[in-house]
């Protein structure tokens, strides 16, 4: 316990200290800039995420607070010489233009949630040490994504019998291993070729929240699959194939995976992720806060698995360790594949205390009070657990 303290107490005044970020691109009118505010845990490749009082300020994100989660520097792209190549199983192989993808096909929105498979990783460290990016509750964000329906695209290349899955390629291009790799993720072709109301499908996204997508988040087209952790939405995309099986792209057939030893056969027989897990995390106040004896008031998020249909049923808040819970009210309805924002106020007398959250979805599934160490750190989603002090 004391342990937990300290190390959150030291993440609050870190956010604190955030270096502001510009995004200046194409598309961009001249001298225009977005400036992020994030919390900068590596600036190349960049991996970026907003203070959580910032981050549930609004239900859509703005770019301002968007996390940012690379493995290699921005690639530069000439946006008229860009082509998107779409191979594989496919009787009619496609080379594509951005004015193509623009002008040829449907134009189609979703608001979805990006989170990142890592996200809480720093809370699974607490456990038992994970390397990777140290995220705590805000490599996660909700936006408006434009762009093409990836259905419509493999529509035309008219896919091949014996087609199951769809592997995305960046061209980005990630050091691994003492070689040089571009990021890649690939998704079931059932997956790819789904859309419905209850389940928008992926798209090949070139706007994000009505602007040009920044470089960042993958200028000039990235995929966007609803439902999915971040690292199947691809950023820089330039290649999509069609197979008859998951890429072997490093980032499928390797990592995001959940394995606790990490032997090659460990990795071969575990299965991709997918779905992002059930999780919710409290906002404000942030941990470490002093506050005033009284009613607080308590804000945070709240994320059903992203499985097609399940919503977030409640959300409830302890300050005695799990054995008495409030519920939170919703600060909005159901979306498929977005998130919830939640508040509440409690009372709380003087002295040392500790915030718990947790929520239950739709099928009656509780986050867990712990969750097992994997080696990855990934999933990361038991009760979201906030100090606080409260002076008299
Ligand atoms: N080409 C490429 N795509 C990528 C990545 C990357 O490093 N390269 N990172 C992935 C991961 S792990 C996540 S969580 C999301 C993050 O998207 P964002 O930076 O727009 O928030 O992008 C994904 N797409
Ligand atoms: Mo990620």
């Amino acid at each position: 316990m004391l342990h937990r303290r300290r190390f959150l107490q030291g993440s609050s005044a870190a956010i604190a200290a955030a270096a502001t970020l510009r995004l200046p691109g194409p598309g961009w009118a001249a001298g225009e800039a977005v400036e992020k505010r994030l919390y900068v845990h590596s600036e190349v490749p960049m991996n970026a995420e907003p203070a959580l009082g910032d981050l549930v300020k609004s239900w859509m994100t703005p770019l301002e607070h968007f996390y940012v989660r690379s493995h290699a520097p921005v690639p530069e792209v000439d946006e008229t010489e860009f082509r998107l190549s779409v191979e594989g199983l496919v009787h009619q192989p496609l080379t594509l233009s951005m004015d193509q993808l623009r002008t040829k096909y449907p134009k189609q929105s979703v608001i979805a949630t990006m989170t990142c498979a890592g996200n809480r990783r720093s809370e699974h460290s607490l456990v038992k040490e994970v390397k990777g990016v140290a995220w705590r509750a805000g490599a996660i964000g909700n936006a408006r994504w434009t762009g093409t329906p990836l259905s419509a695209v493999l529509k035309q290349a008219v896919i091949k019998e014996g087609a199951k899955h769809v592997w995305f390629e960046g061209v980005d291009r990630v050091d691994h291993n003492n070689q040089v790799i571009p990021f890649g993720a690939s998704i079931p072709l059932e997956k790819a070729l789904t859309d419905t109301e209850a389940m928008p499908g992926t798209l090949l996204t070139y706007e994000m929240n009505d602007r040009p997508l920044p470089p960042n988040h993958g200028f000039p087209l990235r995929t966007v699959v609803p439902g999915y952790i971040g690292a199947r939405s691809v950023k820089w995309l330039g290649r999509i194939v069609v197979s008859d099986r998951p890429s072997p792209n490093h980032y499928v057939a390797t990592a995001y995976k959940l394995v606790t030893e990490g032997t090659d056969a460990e990795w071969a027989a575990a299965t991709p992720l997918y779905e992002y897990p059930l999780n919710s995390v409290l906002c404000v106040p942030a941990a470490g806060a002093e506050l005033k004896a009284g009613k607080v008031k308590v804000q945070g998020y709240t994320l059903a698995p992203g499985f097609a249909g399940r919503t977030v049923a409640r959300v409830e808040l302890s300050s005695d360790g799990g054995r008495t819970w409030t519920r939170a009210r919703f600060r909005e309805k159901p979306q498929p594949f977005c998130w919830r924002l939640w508040e509440t106020e409690i009372r709380l007398p003087q002295g040392q205390h500790e915030l718990i959250v947790r929520a239950t979805d739709s099928a009656g599934t509780t986050q867990p009070q712990r969750v097992d160490w994997n080696l990855k750190g990934y999933m990361f989603n038991a009760w979201h657990r906030t100090p606080v002090t409260v002076e008299s």
